[in-house]
């Protein structure tokens, strides 16, 4: 893959000429926003550059077989000390997010400080502005890709080592679903190959992420598709909506709901499927879509969301019950002229 020289060139000054250097990515961080965030902080430090990998919110403890996880500064537990971080920076790099406010209450330090700002993603409609540089591709499989691209053009392939592929290649597997969607493109098997080469663990890598669920999180799988799944045949669309006590029950931990939306599309006929989820936070929305329907663009129209095509996400305006019914009521609303 070959990116605009230019913009590459741009980012080789950026990054010479700073010293503190911190990388960002999203709240509720994936692997994707862990995978590029941690692969890009292992480039930069091996370009000697002290840098910092910051999140807003905390990640799933099993991404702590990352390189340097431990490093990781976690705005909602150290948020002082982030603030500090980022008003020393004289680069900052945002990776895996399309708009600054994904990075929840590090916005403002961020919009506030003078460094040069740098973007690397695939969300659709990045925000430009504020930014020195922006690499954004809504067709490539991931951000974790795309950094993969970036670092290689601007150092060469062999300055990829095992520790930036790890990272990486964890951010595209988590981001096509192990390579079963966005990945219909030849750039991400050739980044793949060329990070096999550095003797990256894939067996080991899949194995770190995908499982490591407690006995706890898979009965509560069970219980998901046995009492709360709710299929809607003549739309085609299914959903699982998830109390908080429902949660407490099965003491669920961080990160152990992400992949539960996508049983609702495993069903031949379902094109579209949701996971409401109720957080002390607000009520979360995850929308998935294996046809025609945009679930980004739906979730933008009444739920303030946003995200990919088939992929994206929300947090509700309203409460869990209205969420719910206000779900169903908008998709039949969107639907009916297709229902069959
Ligand atoms: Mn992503």
């Amino acid at each position: 893959m070959l990116l605009d020289e230019t913009k590459i060139e741009t980012l080789r000054r950026l990054i010479e000429q700073s010293e503190n250097v911190v990388v960002v990515s999203h709240v509720n961080p994936d692997g994707d926003a862990l995978g590029s965030a941690m692969g890009l902080r292992a480039a930069l430090a091996r370009r000697d550059k002290n840098v910092t990998a910051m999140l807003p919110s905390v990640y799933p403890d099993y991404f702590g077989f990352l390189p340097a996880a431990e490093s990781i500064l976690v705005d909602e537990k150290e948020h002082d000390r982030c603030v500090e971080t980022i008003a020393k920076a004289d680069l900052i790099v945002l990776a895996d997010l399309n708009q600054i406010k994904r990075t929840d209450k590090l916005a403002e330090s961020i919009r506030q400080s003078a460094a040069p700002k740098v973007l690397i993603d695939h969300h659709p409609n990045p925000e430009t502005e504020p930014m020195a540089v922006v690499f954004s591709d809504t067709d490539i499989s991931s951000a974790s890709e795309l950094a993969y691209w970036v670092v290689c053009q601007l150092y060469g392939s062999d300055f990829i080592n095992k520790s930036m592929a790890t990272c990486f290649y964890s951010g595209i597997c988590t981001d096509t679903g192990s390579f079963s969607f966005s990945c219909n493109h030849r750039s991400v098997y050739e980044a793949v190959g060329n990070m096999v080469e550095t003797g990256i663990d894939i067996n080991g890598i899949h194995d770190s992420i995908f499982n490591v669920f407690s006995e706890s999180r898979v009965r509560f799988l069970g219980y998901c598709l046995t009492d709360l799944l709710k299929v809607h045949s003549d739309i085609r669309m299914a959903y699982i909506a998830v109390s908080l006590d429902d949660q407490k029950r099965f003491n669920l931990e961080e990160g152990d709901m992400e992949s539960i939306v996508n049983y609702t599309l495993s069903m031949r006929h379902i094109r579209i499927g949701v996971l409401i989820k109720e957080t002390p936070r607000g009520v979360r929305m995850s929308f998935r879509s294996k046809g025609e329907f945009d679930v980004n663009v739906f979730a933008a129209k009444y739920f303030n969301g946003g995200g990919h095509r088939r992929a994206s996400g929300a947090t509700s305006p309203y409460d869990f019950a209205t969420t719910e019914a206000k779900l169903v009521e908008h998709l039949y609303n969107e639907l009916k002229t297709n229902a069959q």
